[in-house]
């Protein structure tokens, strides 16, 4: 009987011959895989379990907590705290870089995650996910303090997110391109469903909200028009629209079809003192990263995501990515003016 390949095999194949090799980065992913696999199974459950509905608390960006943020923040800290792996965790949902448990054995590897986001799609039974991002350790250092997170995005060792839809799938990239695992919830694995995926270049598919239209910057409205006009103006093809309010969803689509993907730059947050409204270091970065081995490019309309060196573990900047041409058009846009 032909088992397929598990996630957990799929990273010890790649990591096998990488010379001074531990299992530490295996292991890491491993505790990753186990967080997602519960997080599934409680998103799964939702209503049965009481899980639903807000939590009455606010997170340091000022947003209201669902039960679920909370509770799948402590998923990943419980998970990824105690075995050694991991040197230090960052969370969306926590003001500062997280305390590590008293007397845990420490790793080398930092991670940054969001346990939930797109959580405003929970109570709806519209597809949420986590995401994270994983950097090593400056070199010595087993009490990584904020300033050691803070790192441009080109220094990930790898990044992925978990996408909580009809199926649980883990998409990861190591820097060797981009795999999907599918979870085979009948015997608990992630199992290798898609190997090296690819964006197309060009695309007939754009995601944004468009609600915030009358806030956006001069080449965002130019480009929005554009495809919105069709063949009857600059373009020589029709456009489609979708917007799901998950970015992880989003960002799965375009890795399944193709497509655009846009939070930009609005006036709204410039007057409260915020570059957007995507964070950089738990949700910009690591969909770069991965978008970014699959073919796409991802800037904030005027440089490269990743090339970013971040100031703020919750720092937020303007996100434009997905097909390669698509962004390419956007960025010239910006830097015309
Ligand atoms: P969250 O981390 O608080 O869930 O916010 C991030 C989400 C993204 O997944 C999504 O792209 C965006 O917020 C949707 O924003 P909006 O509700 O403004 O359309
Ligand atoms: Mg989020």
């Amino acid at each position: 009987m032909h088992i397929g390949t598990t996630l957990t095999n799929y990273i010890i194949e790649t990591q096998r011959g990488i010379q001074g090799a531990t299992g530490e980065f295996t292991g890491l992913l491993n505790d990753i895989s186990v967080a997602c696999k519960k997080i599934s199974d409680l998103v799964d459950k939702g209503d049965l379990v009481g899980v639903l509905g807000s939590a009455g608390s606010e997170n340091v960006q000022g947003e209201t907590q669902k039960k679920l943020d909370i509770i799948t923040n402590e998923v990943f800290i419980e998970a990824l705290g105690h075995n050694g792996h991991a040197a230090g965790l960052a969370s969306e949902e926590m003001d500062e870089i997280c305390e590590m448990p008293a007397g845990a054995p420490r790793g080398h590897y930092l991670v940054l995650f969001d346990p939930l986001d797109g959580s405003s799609n929970i109570d709806v039974n519209v597809s949420v996910g986590t995401i994270f991002s994983i950097l090593k350790a400056p070199e010595g250092v087993s009490d990584p303090k904020t300033e050691d997170f803070l790192q441009p995005g080109t220094k990930q060792i790898a990044a992925g997110y978990c996408l909580y839809g009809p199926s649980t799938m883990m998409v990861l990239t190591t820097g060797k391109g981009v795999q999907m695992f599918t979870l085979d919830k009948d015997f608990g694995e992630f199992l290798l469903t898609k190997d090296s995926v690819q964006i197309p270049e060009d695309t007939e598919e754009f995601a944004i909200n468009m609600s915030n239209s009358r806030f956006w910057e001069a080449p965002v409205k130019r480009y929005i028009d554009e495809c919105l006009a069709g063949k009857e103006g600059a373009r020589d093809k029709d456009f489609n629209m979708r917007w799901v309010a998950s970015m992880v969803a989003e960002v799965h689509r375009i890795l399944s079809r193709g497509g655009v993907f846009m939070y930009p730059m609005d006036s709204k947050m410039q007057a409260k003192g915020t570059a957007g409204k995507l964070r950089l270091m738990y949700e910009a970065n690591p969909m770069s990263f991965i978008i970014e081995q699959a073919g796409g490019a991802s800037t904030t309309g005027r440089e490269r995501i990743m090339d970013i060196s971040p100031t703020g573990i919750h720092q937020r900047v303007p996100v434009v990515l997905g097909a390669k041409n698509e962004v390419e058009r956007i960025t010239r846009y910006h830097n015309e003016g």
